[in-house]
């Protein structure tokens, strides 16, 4: 797996893939797309890992589309391929692993960066990070899943606000309208993720990433339809060592080991 443009360290069963183009904000090129395909692919097929963190180094999560790789590329790729064969293959590799995804957002996330920001699972917020929808600065409409994402997380009227105003979004108001998780000092940040990660990491994972799966599966369900693909799914879930483990352990009065199995 090359690592050019991210940098792909695992520890404690936790992975943590982080942006690298700091002179651009972590905008997003060609090779930065394929290069965190990879590494979720990477961390998905690592049965050490159980967690993953996705964060920016330098000031920024991350800018978004690398807008002069796209005016150099413009006459040569359409945008909707261009989408097509880069983000969507990001966003859907992300929401396919079955592990939790947090996004440590440790400074701006602007257009596509701010999609990708979307696509994890949790998200914790340095105080000092922003949000921006900056499509509309440039003409554009929102993409990399943000129609989809934004207004099932803040509501229609926040959504399209953010899209038309291009207005940064702080951290504090990101948290209020239900777009992050949690908040912290710049200075915890990398910490706090880390921590998280160590936590979901010792957790019942299998369970984890079968809730992913039934939550976002639900988001295009009927009820009726929802309540039986659960029952599938919790099934699964009542056959892993983890639910014999922590049963065990309640009635034993002890804190249970759990594997992901
Ligand atoms: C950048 C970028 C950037 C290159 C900062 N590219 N260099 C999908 C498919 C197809 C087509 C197009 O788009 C998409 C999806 C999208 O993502 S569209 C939206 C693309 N992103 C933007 O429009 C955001 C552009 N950036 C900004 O508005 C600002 O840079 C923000 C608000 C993010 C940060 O502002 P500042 O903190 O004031 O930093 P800065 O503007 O000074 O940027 C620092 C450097 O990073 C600077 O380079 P320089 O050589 O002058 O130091 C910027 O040119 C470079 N940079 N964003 N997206």
């Amino acid at each position: 797996m090359s690592t050019d443009t991210i940098r792909f360290e695992v520890d404690n069963g936790v992975a943590t893939i982080t942006l690298n183009r700091v002179a651009t904000l972590n905008a997003f090129n060609d090779l930065m797309i394929q290069e965190t395909i990879d590494a979720f692919k990477q961390a998905g097929r690592d049965d050490s890992v159980r967690a993953v963190i996705l964060t920016g180094a330098g000031r920024g999560f991350s800018s978004g589309q690398d807008l002069a790789e796209f005016r150099d590329h413009k006459k040569d790729v359409s945008v909707s391929g261009h989408l097509r064969g880069g983000y969507h293959k990001l966003i859907q590799q992300m929401l396919k692993i079955e592990k939790p995804i947090i996004g440590a957002i440790n400074g701006v996330a602007a257009g596509a960066g701010l999609g990708i920001a979307l696509a994890c699972d949790l998200r914790i917020a340095a105080q000092s990070a922003v949000f921006m929808l900056a499509f509309s600065k440039i003409g554009l409409i929102p993409d990399a899943g943000i129609n989809w994402l934004l207004p099932r997380m803040i509501g229609y009227p926040r959504a399209y606000q953010m899209a038309i105003t291009a207005d940064k979004v702080s951290a504090q108001s990101a948290l209020a309208w239900g777009m992050i998780n949690e908040v912290v000092a710049d200075e915890a940040l990398a910490e706090t993720a880390q921590s998280w990660g160590r936590r979901f990491a010792s957790g019942p994972t299998l369970a984890f990433g079968l809730t992913k799966r039934a939550m976002l599966r639900a988001f295009e369900q009927d009820f009726e339809t929802a309540l039986e693909y659960e029952a599938n799914i919790q099934e699964i879930a009542a056959r892993s060592h983890d639910n014999v483990e922590g049963i065990a352990a309640f009635l034993e009065k002890r804190p249970p080991t759990f594997t992901g199995r």
